[in-house]
């Protein structure tokens, strides 16, 4: 592995960071403060090209691959972490459609989720299945030329703005993971209510609730084949796990540079703070810690960018990555004292939003049952 970046991706990186810095930080505070879904910032990303780096040319992607969605995802969590929720949300559907969708599902779908133009959403969990994804109740049965849904999908990144889903059904109960069944529709229809839910963090990224009583959709609709949900969702997951890694590793750079800066400026006791070992201790494990995942997360972009399966490099990177975004934020709160607590600073926006890593995505239990039943040899990661 190549530990330079490219002059390609350095200017990607810095075309990301450019935005960010821009366009997205002056508003952060506001904007989590109001929860307000900046539609036009997701428009912007899209006129940048950031949700198409991993999509062909042919479906209005460039192709750059998914080191240069890593560090775009970086660079925007680094100012605001709810931001690169929604570049999941049209990424996610996006390659999985380019993965399983048939040459019309693409071109219906795949152009106007880069654009940014449909605000997509995908919807796995379930008010009792969470990290148990077989245990899905939502069902799809075929009538005539439509699949009819019904069920209910909570925490729902999107939910309430999405134009169009990545729906996770079960077209056949019995048959467990292997009823699962993978759609894409449009959610601008009757048979589908939405329910906005209030969270810690990630303010202005809006999640829901998502009700389908006989929601119609077109037999064309399913991707793939009926019993192919749960294998799709695993492969989408990995990643969509891996710009959450990467997200997760923004928000630790953005909690290690308040610290540093402030042990910098700050004096107690006729010093500055940083000449104190105790803050030394927690910078010494803020650096450590994101230095790892960083790794951790390139690897897991170079392995993808060569073809090469990374499901436990994906796991790997998106635990470290969680953890290190809790340790920063929460280390750097200590550091900063009553100016972290304080809603005048962004610290405790990063501790709010750095939480929510080791939840989604597989929480950082689930990571760590995958990288352990891996290494025992009980259940091999990469399949
Ligand atoms: O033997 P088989 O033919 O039935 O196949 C089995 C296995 O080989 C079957 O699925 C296959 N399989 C896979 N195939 C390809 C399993 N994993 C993979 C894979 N990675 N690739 C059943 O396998 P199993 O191991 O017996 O399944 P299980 O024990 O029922 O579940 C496994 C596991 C716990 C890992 C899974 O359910 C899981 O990943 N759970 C976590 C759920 C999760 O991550 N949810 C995320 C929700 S979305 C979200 O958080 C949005 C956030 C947005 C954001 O912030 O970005």
């Amino acid at each position: 592995m190549d530990f330079e970046l490219s002059e390609e991706l350095i200017a990607v990186r810095d075309l990301a960071r450019d935005f960010a810095e821009k366009e997205i930080a002056p508003g952060a505070a506001r904007d989590d403060r109001e929860k307000t879904f900046r539609k036009d910032l997701i428009l912007k990303m899209g006129e940048l090209g950031f949700y198409g780096c991993v999509v062909p040319e042919s479906y209005g992607g460039s192709g750059l691959g998914y080191l240069a969605l890593a560090l775009i995802t970086e660079e925007i969590a680094r100012v605001h972490s709810a931001m690169r929720v929604f570049m999941n949300m049209q990424v996610g559907p996006a390659l999985t459609l380019c993965q399983f969708g048939t040459e019309e599902q693409k071109r219906q779908w795949i152009p106007a989720l880069l654009r940014g133009e449909s605000v997509s959403c995908f919807a796995i969990t379930e008010p009792d299945a969470g990290s148990d994804v077989a245990a899905i109740r939502t069902t799809a049965v075929l009538e005539g030329e439509s699949y009819v849904l019904n069920g209910s999908k909570i925490w729902i990144s999107n939910a309430p703005v999405a134009d169009t889903a990545l729906i996770y059904a079960s077209t056949d109960r019995a048959q467990k993971h292997r009823g699962m069944s993978a759609f894409y529709v449009d959610l601008n229809q009757v048979g589908v209510s939405r329910r906005t839910l209030d969270t810690l963090g990630v303010h202005c990224s809006p999640i829901g609730e998502l009700t389908f009583e006989n929601f119609r959709i077109p037999k064309a609709s399913l991707i793939g084949k009926e019993g192919d949900g749960f294998k799709i969702c695993m492969w989408q997951l990995n990643q969509t796990r891996l710009s959450c890694a990467a997200g997760a590793l923004g928000v630790a750079r953005a909690a290690r540079e308040a610290a540093v800066s402030y042990c910098n400026q700050r004096e107690q006791f006729g010093q500055k703070i940083g000449q104190f070992q105790m803050n030394q201790d927690l910078i010494a494990q803020m650096v450590v810690h994101e230095e790892a995942a960083g790794l951790l997360v390139h690897r897991a972009a170079w392995l993808a960018d060569r073809k090469q399966p990374n499901n436990l490099e994906t796991s790997m990177a998106k635990y470290a990555a969680a953890e290190a975004a809790a340790f920063a934020a929460d280390a750097a709160l200590r550091i900063l004292g009553a100016y972290g607590y304080s809603t005048e600073f962004p610290v405790e926006r990063y501790l709010r939003d750095a939480k929510s890593y080791q939840i989604v995505e597989g929480s950082s239990n689930i990571h760590k049952l995958i990288i352990a039943q891996d290494a025992l040899g009980y259940r091999k990661a990469n399949r």
